[in-house]
C-alpha cells in the first residue's frame, strides 16, 4: 500500500494565514512525515491554484501581467513553506501545460460521456472595464434591504442570495463605472444532476469518514445538484477547445482540483521517470488522503468526484477526507481578503517555525471551530516546549556533562523504574500512532505532551543529583535512561516539530543508521550505549515574555 496525500491547494493571491496553515498543509504535513517515519511510500502534493478573476485583479494592482505576477507569488508562497517546513513531494502550478492539457482532456470525456451542456446566459459586461463581470465583481444597492455596496452573488449586509441584476444602480467593483449591459454569452454548464445517484454511492460508500466531511457531502446531495456553469469569459486560464469559445476559459474551480494530478505528473518529470505518476492515480494499492478546511469540502465531495465519475475513466479517488472548521481570531475569522489575523510571511518571522507548528496543532479545530490567541501561544511555548521538552533535555544534558562528561556515562542496571517508564512510554507511542493514522491530530498531541511530561517525573523521582553522592553506577544509570528518552522524544515528536527533533539528533551526535531507524513499536530505552558521546545543545526553546505578548496584541489587532 502507498499514500498519497494532497492538501487543498492554495490561492495564489496573497500570503496565506495561520488559519489555511492549520487546516490543510501543517495536518497533511505531520501525517506525511509520520507515514514515511513508518517506512511507507508516501507522496505529498500541493501547487498554487493560480487562474481565475482574483488572480488577474492582483496582477493588474501590483502592476504586473498575471504570468508574472503568478511566478512571484508561486516563489514567494514555495519560500515560506519551506521556511515552516512543509515536506511536499512536489509544489507545483496549475498554471502548468499538464495541468491545461489534463483539464481539456477532462472536459473532452465529460462531453463526449453527455454531461456537458451548452447555454446562453445573460451577464454583466462593463464598457469602461471591456470585460464580462463575475457577479462578485458588480456592486450596488440591495434591493431586499437598500444596502449600498451589495455584491451581485450575495448581500453581505441581509446575507440574501442575490444576481447581479437585482441590483439597485449596478457598477463595476473594478472600475466603479456604471457603464454596464446585459450581454448574452455562450457557456458550458456540468449537468451534475446526472450524476448525482452516482456521486451519492461512493459518498455512502465511505462510512469511515468524519462527520463533517460526510455531512457537507450529503448536505448538498439532499438538496439536490444542480448544473453548473464550468466556463468564464476571461482570459487567464485553461482555454475551452470547443468551436465557439475562443477567448473563454474554464471556471478556477474546474481546473483546480486536475491540479493534483497534474502537479503528480510534474513530479514525475522531475523524478526522472515521466510515467510514475501512474503508480499513484491510477492505481488501486494506493490510500489517498486529502486535507483541506470546510469550505472547500463540498467541491472535494461532490464536484472532483463528479467530474471523476463522469469521464468513466479509473482515476483514484479519495479514501478519506480530512476537513477542518475554521480557526478564529479574537472573535471573527482570519480573512485573506480582510487582511485579519496573522500572515505566513510575519508569523515565521515572529518565531521559529516549530513554535508555531506544536501550538497551532494543539489549537486546531478538529471537531469545532477552536480560538487562535497570543495568551494561548505563550502558554503552550512557555509551559509546554520551554518548561516541559526543552527544560528536560537542557537540565539533563548539562547535568550529565557536569558530572560525568560529555558522553553517556556507564554503570548500573536498569529495574523496576525503568522497566514502568518503559511501559508507559510504549503504551503513549503506540496511542500516538494510532491517532495519527486515525488523522486525530488533538488526540496525538496531547498525548505527545504526556510523553514529554514522564521524563521530568522520572528524573524528579531518579533523583541523581542525589544518589550521585551515594551511589554514582545508579545515577549513571538513571541519566542514561533519560538520554535514551530525549533521544525517543526526538524521534516521535519529529512529525511536529522537524527542525527540534534535528537539533536534539545533533547534540546526541546521532549516526545516519540512528537518524533512520524506522517510527518504534516496542521501546527500548537502552539503545544509546554508555560511552555514546553527545553535546548540551543552545537552548531548544525560547520564554515568551508578556510584553511580547502585548505588543503582538497591538500589532495584529486582536
Ligand atoms: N484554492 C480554495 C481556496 O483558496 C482553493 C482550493 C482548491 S483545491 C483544488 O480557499
Ligand atoms: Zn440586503
Amino acid at each position: 500500500m502507498k499514500y498519497l496525500i494532497t492538501s487543498a491547494l492554495p490561492y495564489i493571491n496573497g500570503i496565506k494565514h495561520l488559519g489555511n496553515l492549520v487546516g490543510s498543509m501543517l495536518p497533511a504535513d505531520i501525517y506525511a512525515r509520520f507515514l514515511r517515519l513508518n517506512q511507507k511510500e508516501v507522496l505529498y502534493i500541493c501547487a498554487t491554484d493560480e487562474h481565475g478573476t482574483p488572480a488577474e485583479l492582483a496582477a493588474l494592482a501590483a502592476d504586473l501581467s498575471v504570468e508574472a505576477y503568478c511566478e512571484r507569488q508561486h516563489q514567494l508562497q514555495a519560500e515560506i513553506y519551506a521556511r515552516f517546513g512543509l515536506s511536499f513531494d512536489h509544489f507545483g502550478r496549475t498554471s502548468s501545460d499538464a495541468n491545461k492539457e489534463l483539464t481539456q482532456h477532462f472536459y473532452t470525456r465529460l462531453d463526449q460521456n453527455g454531461y456537458i451542456e451548452e447555454r446562453s446566459i445573460r451577464q454583466m459586461y462593463s464598457l469602461e472595464d471591456a470585460r464580462f463581470l463575475p457577479d462578485r465583481y458588480v456592486i450596488g444597492t440591495c434591493p431586499h434591504c437598500g444596502y449600498t455596496a451589495a455584491r451581485g452573488d450575495q448581500c453581505e449586509n441581509c446575507t440574501r442570495v442575490l444576481d447581479p441584476t437585482d441590483l439597485l444602480s449596478p457598477r463595476s467593483a473594478i472600475s466603479n463605472s456604471e457603464r454596464l449591459e446585459i450581454r448574452e454569452s455562450k457557456h458550458l454548464f456540468l449537468r451534475l444532476p446526472l450524476l448525482s445517484d452516482v456521486v451519492r454511492s461512493w459518498v455512502e460508500g465511505h462510512a469511515e469518514w468524519p462527520p463533517l466531511s460526510k455531512s457537507i457531502a450529503l448536505k448538498w446531495l439532499n438538496e439536490g445538484l444542480q448544473d453548473r456553469g464550468i466556463t468564464r469569459d476571461l482570459v487567464w486560464g485553461v482555454s475551452v477547445p470547443r468551436p465557439g469559445f475562443e477567448g473563454k476559459v474554464f471556471y478556477v474551480w474546474f481546473d483546480a482540483p486536475i491540479g493534483y494530478i497534474s502537479a503528480t505528473k510534474d513530479w514525475a518529470v522531475a523524478h526522472g521517470d515521466s510515467e510514475e505518476w501512474k503508480a499513484w492515480w491510477l492505481s488501486e494499492d494506493v490510500r489517498y488522503s486529502q486535507f483541506m478546511a470546510k469550505d472547500n469540502l463540498p467541491f472535494h465531495t461532490v464536484m472532483w468526484p463528479a467530474m471523476i465519475l463522469g469521464t468513466g475513466e479509473a482515476w483514484k479517488q479519495a479514501d478519506y477526507i480530512k476537513g477542518f472548521n475554521w480557526l478564529n481570531y479574537y472573535g471573527g475569522k482570519f480573512s485573506t481578503s480582510q487582511g485579519r489575523g496573522v500572515f505566513l510571511d510575519q508569523a515565521i518571522d515572529l518565531l521559529p517555525a516549530d513554535y508555531w507548528r506544536y501550538t497551532l496543532m494543539t489549537m486546531a479545530p478538529e471537531t469545532n471551530d477552536s480560538a487562535f490567541s497570543w495568551e494561548l501561544l505563550q502558554t503552550r511555548i512557555n509551559k509546554d516546549l520551554v518548561g516541559t521538552l526543552g527544560n528536560f533535555v537542557n537540565r539533563t544534558l548539562t547535568f550529565v556533562t557536569k558530572n560525568f562528561g560529555p558522553a553517556l556515562p556507564e554503570g548500573g542496571e536498569p529495574g523496576e523504574a525503568e522497566a514502568k517508564l518503559r511501559s508507559q512510554c510504549e503504551s503513549l507511542v503506540t496511542r500516538i500512532a494510532e491517532s495519527l493514522e486515525n488523522m486525530e491530530f488533538r488526540k496525538a498531541i496531547d498525548d505527545l505532551y504526556t510523553l514529554w511530561t514522564v521524563g521530568n517525573q522520572y528524573i524528579d523521582a531518579g533523583a541523581p543529583w542525589t544518589l550521585i553522592k551515594t551511589d554514582r553506577a545508579a545515577a549513571a544509570q538513571v541519566v542514561r535512561t533519560c538520554i535514551n528518552l530525549i533521544d525517543l522524544y526526538a524521534r516521535i515528536s519529529a512529525p511536529f516539530i522537524p527542525f527540534t527533533s534535528e537539533s536534539i539528533a545533533n547534540a546526541l551526535h546521532l549516526s545516519d543508521t540512528e537518524r533512520s531507524r524506522p517510527w518504534p513499536t516496542t521501546i527500548d530505552l537502552t539503545e544509546l550505549k554508555a560511552g555514546h558521546s553527545f553535546e548540551v545543545p543552545p537552548l531548544l526553546f525560547r520564554r515568551i515574555e508578556e510584553q511580547e505578548v502585548q505588543g503582538w496584541r497591538e500589532k495584529f489587532g486582536s
